[in-house]
């Protein structure tokens, strides 16, 4: 990429000012817009492809809308950085996704331009839907439109929204950004629909077969298979992607070279027209566009971490402890060499939940449901009630879609579906829309649920054999990032159920430290043995359901202090559970618990390390609570 001098983009302030460029200006403008979002997610990480797949819509959109009155929704949001750099934030964007700093994600806290908060996929038809109808019912005239990907699409939620949209007949405009990718390639029948080279084939096939079927008719074979070949536009028109949408009652406009701004104002334009109801305009984009790297491998430059802009290549901060996910990735599949009921279950995230080993090794028992979290669970649940072992790995934050799909299609029935919910606790840049702050809440009064959290990556593989032997629904939960080094254990246990493991006996105050604090907790305690001269107990409790009683009634009665750690809301979750339990069996007057743990309030986004910090989490914190409690302070 060469350098451009950022002389245009210094100057907009607002994005009204795009409207007045001329086209040699937004030529410019596009190379400036690429260069400073290549430069600073170089440093700072985050989704670079799809924000520089459309570079030239987010021109072209806001040269024909005006966002002081029309509305503008992303869907997911995670390609509104050169969004963001046209409304304003040209200035702080070099702070993005650092603490304090601008976030990743459109978010209407931070500019009057954010219409709609976004991070989890496929709500902008919905949303939009519903400002269509605001609007219509003050009267008022304005625009609203979406803007969705191809992979954003394929979600049930989408379908709603588009379902809803024709039904009511508002006026509204759905782009839909077709790069034929969603972190990885798209999946799923839709996607075929859409990618012109398959249906152009597929029309060819289906004509060749037509014509064949009406040839071998005897007598008036020939002649009509010259009428159809005489109609052949309007076959060939009659299978596009139009067919779909216009089938959900919207006007139809595209495909169109989602990179020329003037041909995306045109018809722009023509969507803005319709005025009797909903229209969608198809815009092909290349994902990754204008920046070689990424437009040669987008699916790995969907979201990347700090790299060297010149060649693209990873600045590299790689740990050469493993990670969590990469653990559970390469268990799960030993795991699956001698068992072939076990099917890996992706919704749409092979890579970021390590089953991309998986899919390369057992390809038949590997499944990407696209972004589909709901549809997953249940299907999962249908495989398990054949007898097989489905293990559907989905963030902690995006499996809140499927609360009941785990209720009513896999407890209640008691089926042995394996969670494997990672990215549980803080995430750290991507911010409130990613952090795992729920799964402990949303899962832990299900009746037939067992959850595991495990403190390492050795811990982690023998959690995943557990969670496989077990005869009902079981979660794990575990964060990301890297393990902690710990020795692994060539073979696999199956966990006693409901047991906890005592990591270092002590005395005055116990610690009992959910899933990854308990490392920081063992430090925790070497701090406390070196500045208070005693040694407290550090207690995993490894299940957090079923919950370790008598584990926790034995330290109740020997404790009358207890420090409670989970990186999760403290709200609902594991320490609610642990207080509920000492209520029930009349412990509670005889123990002073003092809780640390996710607030009441939506954590921001900043580095893993220093959200820990400020939600004292880390083994200094641990270390001064179990110092305050010893000392008897409220
Ligand atoms: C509910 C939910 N599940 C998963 C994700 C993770 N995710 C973020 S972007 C993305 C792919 C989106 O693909 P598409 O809509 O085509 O946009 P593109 O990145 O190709 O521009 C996924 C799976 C999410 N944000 N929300």
């Amino acid at each position: 990429m060469t350098h451009v001098e950022n002389t245009l983009l210094r100057d907009i302030k607002t994005p009204s000012q795009v409207a007045g460029l001329s086209d040699a200006q937004l030529l410019q403008l596009a190379r400036e817009v690429r260069e400073r979002i290549v430069d600073v997610v170089s440093h700072n990480g985050g989704h670079l492809a799809p924000s520089l797949g459309v570079v030239e819509l987010t021109l072209a959109l806001l040269a024909v809308f005006d966002l002081e009155k029309d509305r503008l929704i992303w869907d997911v949001g995670h390609q509104a950085y050169a969004f963001k750099l046209l409304t304003g934030r040209a200035e702080t964007f070099h702070t993005l996704r650092t603490l304090g700093g601008i976030s990743g994600f459109p978010k209407p806290s931070e500019s009057p331009y954010d219409h709609f908060g976004v991070g989890h996929s496929s709500t902008s038809i919905s949303a939009a839907l519903g400002m269509a109808l605001a609007r219509d019912l003050a009267a008022q005239r304005h625009h609203v439109v979406a803007v969705i990907g191809d992979g954003a699409l394929t979600a049930g939620e989408a379908f709603e929204g588009l379902n809803l949209a024709g039904h009511m007949g508002k006026r509204l405009i759905v782009v839909l950004n077709d790069n034929e990718m969603s972190i990885a390639p798209n999946v799923g029948a839709l996607s075929r629909f859409l990618s012109s080279a398959l249906s152009r084939r597929w029309v060819r096939q289906a004509r060749k077969d037509v014509l064949g079927f009406l040839r071998a008719i005897p007598r008036i074979g020939q002649d009509l298979a010259l009428y159809a070949q005489r109609g052949e536009m309007s076959f060939k028109s009659f299978f596009t992607p139009g067919m779909l949408f216009e089938a959900f009652r919207f006007a139809y406009i595209g495909p169109v070279d989602g990179h020329s701004t003037n041909e995306l104002k045109r018809h722009l334009k023509m969507a803005a027209a319709v005025e009797d109801g909903p229209v969608l305009l198809h815009v092909r984009t290349h994902k990754g566009k204008g920046y070689a790297p990424a437009e040669a491998n987008p699916a790995h430059y969907h979201g990347v971490g700090h790299f060297t802009p010149e060649t693209g290549l990873p600045v590299s901060t790689l740990s050469p402890v493993p990670s969590f996910t990469s653990v559970f990735g390469k268990t799960l599949l030993r795991l699956a060499e001698k068992d072939d009921r076990i099917i890996a279950i992706t919704a749409a995230m092979p890579e970021g939940t390590g089953t991309e080993f998986f899919k390369e090794r057992f390809p038949e028992r590997f499944v990407d449901t696209g972004i589909c979290e709901q549809h997953a669970v249940t299907f999962a649940a249908g495989l398990a009630s054949r007898g097989y072992r489905p293990v559907v790995a989905i963030y902690s934050t995006f499996l809140q879609r499927a609360y009941d799909q785990i209720v009513h299609d896999v407890c209640l029935q008691n089926l042995p579906v394996v969670f494997c919910v990672d990215r549980a606790g803080l995430v750290g840049e991507d911010g409130a829309t990613h952090h795992g702050a729920f799964d402990i809440p949303y899962l832990r009064h299900i009746p037939n649920m067992s959850i595991l959290a495990p403190r390492d990556e050795n811990m982690l593989r023998h959690c995943l054999a557990t969670a496989l032997a077990s005869a009902g629904p079981c979660a794990l939960r575990y964060p990301r990032g890297s393990g902690y080094g710990v020795k692994m254990e060539e073979s696999l246990r199956i966990l006693p159920p409901a047991q906890g493991e005592i990591l270092l006996d002590g005395e005055a105050v116990a610690i009992a430290a959910v899933g990854n604090r308990a490392h920081p907790a063992l430090e925790a305690a070497r701090f406390v043995e070196e500045e208070l001269g005693f040694r407290p107990l550090v207690f995993d409790p490894v299940w957090i359901k079923p919950l370790p009683e008598a584990m926790l009634a034995d330290i109740a009665r020997c404790f009358d202090k207890m420090l409670i750690v989970e990186e999760g809301s403290l709200a609902c979750g594991f320490s609610s559970a642990v207080l509920e339990f000492l209520n029930d069996v009349g412990l509670s007057p005889g123990v002073r618990v003092k809780r640390l743990g996710l607030p009441d309030s939506f954590v921001g986004h900043g580095s893993q390390m220093q959200l820990r910090e400020l939600t004292g989490l880390r083994s200094r914190s641990i270390a001064d609570a179990v110092a305050e409690l010893a000392r008897g302070a409220k």
